[in-house]
Formats: structure tokens, C-alpha cells, sequence
């Protein structure tokens, strides 16, 4: 602040000076220290006009990058990944080339300790005013001060269904009140295994789920919980078809009719199969013991070779019809305050979209794990998945 004052003094009094006398040079006590150490107010963008982009499948508006290509004249590479562990890795290997990544806060916690996300420069986003305080407030978790992360999305871990499907697999039996008992009580999955049960394909997703359900906090990092998953999950593994990254196809194909699912790719399943005249109708559902909470979020990499074409973007992104595009297209709420005016009423009003207080307040909250307790998740995951 002290520092941008006296910067904007000593400009205008070299201004005052150059208009007045214009051939005398200017006096020493008009030009302070201040403004050789300011930053370039007209620093050039010297960057080759590329930026490669990291982020999560079927999350980004069709022809955002293309407006942006077009505005900047900064030519995008947009590559997916599927999975935290997988841009995990690539993080820590190095070298991965990408500028900007979108990992979820779970992640993003130790990436930023280790270092490989770097602080971002603030006075080139003068669209993070638009995001909301109280969702920038729940970020300090991950990143205190909110220095790396600004949010893309967020939504929730939860169970996605066929109901026609489902309802018509499980004949008599009634619908569970606890909807994950769906997908981890063998009462229902022995019944729903013939028309198809998904999990996300995940240490780091499912197991906190399965904890969840059996009453262990869900980022536990005590890998004796990890092993009471296992035990959990082993019960069902026969009746599990599909171990997926292709979550949205699946469903709405009809491979799958219960999932694990993140609640837009559900909501995406389910406008996909309305736009197919499938006379299936595909839901998000709301567990009554709450769903998981994420938050994914931009960051740049440590090594990043176009970090002010990353700004640049970052910015774009924030502006609020951009994420407003974000919300009314892919079916995640924003975490920008200034979109939600712009956010069309019925995904507004879509309670598996923008989650009523009450349910919100059910939630349970990212938190994140220590390397070793990943590891230790990833063991049991895999055991479970090759049904040892
Ligand atoms: C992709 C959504 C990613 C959500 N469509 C989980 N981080």
C-alpha cells in the first residue's frame, strides 16, 4: 500500500516537473528510491505467445479457449487429466511443461509445501475481486492467504443414479434413505450389479467415501482406518463393474446405472440423456449422511515457462460471464460472486447444483493427507480394486 502510494507521488511529481520545465533535468528529492525499485508499471509481455493448460475433462465452456486464443493472440494447449493422483505425479516429476494446473485443495496443500505451485502475483488478476470471500476463506485450508489458488469450480463426491434402472433392479425393495448404501450395502449392490455399478477410479476418491460410510472422518490419515475401508469395500468388490474415468459416458450410455460420481459429470450425464431422448431419468442424488465437498483450483506451476500468459488467462477466467459460462454449461457452481446474477435460474435452482444451507452445512469438508498416508491409501485401494 505505502509503497504503491509513494510510487504514484513521485510519478506525478515527475510529471508536475516535466511539464513545467522540460529542459531541466529532474531534481534529486523529486526522484526517491521508490521509483527505481517500483515495479515496471509498463512492463511488456515478452513471453512467446503460448500457455499450456492442465486441467480436469469436460470442465471448460466450448469456445472459451478459442475467445481467449483470439483476444491475447496467446495460442493454448488444453490437455486433461483424470485423476489428482495422475497431476500429482506429473507435478512431482517435474518438467511437466504445463503453466497452469487445476488440482483439487487435497492435493494442492502439499503441492504447495512442496513447492512445486508457485505464489501468484496478485496485481495481475484484478479479477480476483469478483470471487466470493466466503469460498476464498474456506481456500485458507489449503493455501493460507490465499496466495496460490484461485477456485475453478467446486462440487461434491456423491452417488449418481438411473432411477428408471435402479428402481426397476431393486423391484420391491424400497429406495435407501442413506443413498450410499446404494453403492456399499451388498443388501442393494447384489442388486444392482446387473445393470451396473461405477466407481471412480481412485484411491484418493473412494476410499474418504468409504470411511465416510463407516463413520471414520473421511481424510483420515491413520492407515489402520484405511485397512476397515478395505474390509468395507471387499464386501461389494464382486458386485463393482466399472473402475471408471469416463464417468459421464458410462451412465448416460447405460453402462453403469449406480455411481460414484462428482455431481455435475452426474448433472452432464443426466442433460446428455434428456438431449438423447432417453426415457431414463439420471440423477444426482444427496446422500443423507452428506456428500464430499472439493474444490478444484487454478495455481501455476513453480517451473511454469509463460507465467503472465497464466496470469492473463487466470484473469480472463475470472471474469464473471466466463464463469457463469462455466456454471451454465458443465453444472458446478462457481466459486466467483460476481457470476451468480448471470448463472441461468435453472441450474441456480438445482438443489444438486448450488446445494441448499441446510445440506451445504451436512457436507463434509476437503481436508488433505500426508504422503505417507496416500501411499498407504493407494495400497489398500489397490488391493481392493484386484479384489485381494
Ligand atoms: C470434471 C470434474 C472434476 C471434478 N468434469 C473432480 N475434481
Amino acid at each position: 500500500m505505502m509503497k504503491k502510494y509513494l510510487w504514484s507521488f513521485a510519478l506525478s511529481a515527475l510529471v508536475l516537473v516535466g511539464c513545467g520545465k522540460k529542459e531541466e533535468p529532474p531534481v534529486a528529492v523529486l526522484a526517491p528510491a521508490p521509483v527505481a525499485s517500483a515495479p515496471a508499471a509498463v512492463a511488456v509481455n515478452t513471453e512467446e505467445k503460448l500457455l499450456n493448460i492442465y486441467n480436469w475433462p469436460d470442465y471448460i465452456p466450448e469456445g472459451m479457449i478459442a475467445a481467449f486464443e483470439k483476444e491475447s493472440g496467446i495460442k493454448v494447449n488444453y490437455d486433461t487429466f483424470e485423476t489428482n493422483e495422475a497431476l500429482h505425479a506429473k507435478l512431482v516429476a517435474g518438467n511437466s511443461g504445463y503453466d497452469i494446473v487445476v488440482p483439487g485443495t487435497v492435493f494442492a496443500k502439499p503441492q504447495i509445501e512442496g513447492g512445486l505451485l508457485q505464489p501468484l502475483d496478485k496485481s495481475k488478476i484484478q479479477n480476483l475481486a469478483n470471487l466470493d470471500p466466503a469460498i476464498m476463506g474456506t481456500l485458507t485450508k489449503a493455501d493460507p492467504d490465499n496466495k496460490h489458488l484461485v477456485p475453478w469450480a467446486w462440487g461434491f463426491t456423491t452417488v449418481g443414479i438411473n432411477r428408471t434402472k435402479v428402481s426397476k433392479a431393486l423391484g420391491a425393495m424400497p429406495m435407501p434413505d442413506n443413498a450410499w448404501d446404494l453403492v456399499f450395502d451388498p443388501k442393494y449392490t447384489a442388486k444392482l450389479k446387473a445393470c451396473g455399478i461405477a466407481y471412480l477410479d481412485s484411491p484418493t476418491e473412494i476410499i474418504p467415501v468409504a470411511l465416510h460410510y463407516i463413520g471414520k472422518d473421511a481424510y483420515s490419515n491413520d492407515p489402520v482406518d484405511y485397512k476397515a475401508a478395505a474390509a468395507m469395500l471387499a464386501k461389494v468388490r464382486k458386485d463393482v463393474r466399472l473402475f471408471s474415468s469416463t464417468m459421464i459416458d458410462d451412465i448416460a450410455g447405460g453402462k453403469a446405472c449406480v455411481a460414484i460420481g462428482w455431481s455435475g459429470d452426474i448433472n452432464i450425464a443426466a442433460a446428455r440423456a434428456k438431449e438423447n431422448r432417453s426415457k431414463d431419468v439420471i440423477e444426482s442424488l444427496l446422500p443423507s449422511t452428506g456428500a464430499l465437498i472439493f474444490f478444484d483450483t487454478m495455481a501455476i506451476t513453480k517451473d511454469a515457462k509463460h507465467p503472465n500468459n497464466a496470469h492473463a488467462f487466470i484473469d480472463f477466467y475470472l471474469r464473471p460471464e466466463n464463469a457463469a459460462l462455466m456454471a451454465n454449461e458443465m453444472n458446478y457452481p462457481t466459486g466467483n460472486k460476481a457470476a451468480v446474477a448471470m448463472v441461468k435460474p435453472e441450474i441456480a435452482g438445482n438443489k444438486t447444483i448450488f446445494v441448499d444451507a441446510d445440506y451445504f452445512a451436512k457436507m463434509i469438508a476437503p481436508s488433505s493427507f500426508t504422503n505417507q498416508a496416500r501411499e498407504a491409501m493407494a495400497n489398500a485401494y489397490n488391493s481392493f480394486k484386484k479384489g485381494k
